[in-house]
């Protein structure tokens, strides 16, 4: 979609509006698709629900099938200050009386309140933010060849000698990463 809209007339007129459940449909990582809009400057609704992979269009209560993804969702958008509508696309089960309904609408918006303070706790935790920066970690003499693409930094790359076996003898500690995320989300993180 973001490529076919820079081909309209009026491109600006036009941005996306996505949904959890619609890429957790297919398994995609919705995370990474509403990064592709925000950088796009295309990000201009967003449609909050939940979903399992390879089933019909769920839209179930928000957080409430992958918590972690939605835990990643939420960090996004508010690390990159998105300010626009955030919509609930998503129904109760039919088997909730009216209080039920009212109790999954409070639902969704507690859980990604709750997921916004995890947030919070996530960028300031020392040990998950020490390894952040280890693996984030840029190469300087591999920093002028990031960002924009030409063909004197392709040719500079090809030119590299990148020793395969002790650049994979590092270990990138995304497991340890992950389990202090595990951790911070079931609060056993103070
Ligand atoms: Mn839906």
């Amino acid at each position: 979609m973001l490529g076919f809209i820079a081909t309209l007339d009026h491109p600006e007129m036009v941005g996306v509006n996505p949904e959890v459940a619609h890429e957790h449909m297919a398994d995609i990582n919705f995370m990474h698709g509403v990064a592709q809009a925000w950088e796009a400057g295309k990000l201009f609704h967003i449609d909050l629900n939940d979903q399992y992979p390879g089933r019909y269009d769920q839209d179930l209560r928000f957080g409430s099938r992958d918590i972690k993804a939605a835990f990643y969702l939420v960090k996004f958008l508010e690390d990159v200050g998105y300010d626009g509508s955030k919509h609930y696309d998503a129904h109760a089960y039919r088997t909730e009386d009216y209080e039920g309904v009212k109790d999954f609408a409070r639902g969704c918006m507690r859980t990604y309140l709750m997921l916004k303070e995890k947030a919070v706790q996530f960028n300031a935790d020392p040990e998950i933010q020490a390894i952040l920066a280890e693996i984030n970690a840029e190469d300087p003499a591999l920093a002028a060849l990031f960002g924009k693409y030409s063909s004197e930094k392709a040719d500079a790359i090809k030119a590299l000698d990148f020793d395969r076996v002790a650049i994979s003898k590092r270990g990138l500690k995304y497991e340890r990463l992950d389990q202090l995320t595990i951790d911070l989300l079931l609060g056993m993180r103070s």
